[in-house]
């Protein structure tokens, strides 16, 4: 039986995902490294250090920690810039809703999340205090596909893996969850969303007998 749902956050309960993009594209661009929305998706849900070298790798550039730390500072000001404008309207398809209903069933809400600016973007919707657990990018060592951040969820809510769904956009992503022993609807495209046990495109359509199926 499940007992919580556990979100990702770029990309599921909000579309963080192309601020993101917006930000590493000015850095590329500035490097006068090729970078369009297809290399992007290899970031998704991965960390901000590894997302920096994904990017260096398309351009062949190779430079030390110091000058990396100095780029990924550069490019988390301009993102912080854009998410410090978000708010509630930027929440994506039948989220505030779904939350709703889990909250209503007694069903534990939780974010795990890669993401070190998790908490100015919960705040940025309003939505500190509505998950029972939050867990980002501070708390863990291991970034996904390491199973670490779920697995440290479900032992916050002192569930077992087997008692958690998670909803994630990213290959990297569904790649944890599975790890975790936890079963994973992918939310966006089937045909990126490899190895999820479904895919959804949004929250709107999605009841508690779809999750309950899976
Ligand atoms: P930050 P998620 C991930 O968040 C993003 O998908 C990924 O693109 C980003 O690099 C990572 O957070 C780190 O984010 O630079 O804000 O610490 O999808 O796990 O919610
Ligand atoms: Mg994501």
């Amino acid at each position: 039986m499940i007992k919580a749902c556990i979100f990702d956050l770029d990309g599921v309960i909000v579309d963080t995902a192309k601020y993101h993009y917006m930000a590493w594209k000015k850095l590329a661009d500035q490097l006068n490294i090729p970078f369009n929305e297809k290399d992007n998706e290899r970031l998704k849900g991965v960390s901000r250090m590894k997302s920096l070298e994904i990017i260096l790798d398309l351009g062949n550039l190779n430079l030390s920690l110091e000058e990396k730390e100095e780029l990924a500072q550069k490019k988390n000001n301009w993102y912080v810039e854009y998410i410090s404008k978000m708010d509630k309207s930027e929440l994506l398809p039948g989220v505030e809703k779904f939350i709703k209903i889990l909250k209503s069933k007694g069903i534990k809400i939780a974010i795990a999340s890669a993401s070190k600016n998790t908490k100015l973007i919960l705040e940025r919707l309003n939505f500190e205090d509505v998950f029972d657990a939050v867990i980002d990018g501070t708390m863990i060592s291991n970034a996904k596909p390491n199973p670490e951040i779920f697995l440290t969820a479900s032992n916050y809510l002192s569930l077992k893996p087997e008692e958690c769904v998670v909803f994630e956009d990213a290959v990297a992503g569904i790649q944890a969850a599975k790890r975790a022993g936890m079963k994973v609807i992918g939310v966006g495209e089937e045909e990126v969303l490899k190895g999820a046990d479904k895919v959804i495109k949004n929250f709107e359509n999605i009841n508690l007998t779809l999750i309950e199926s899976i």
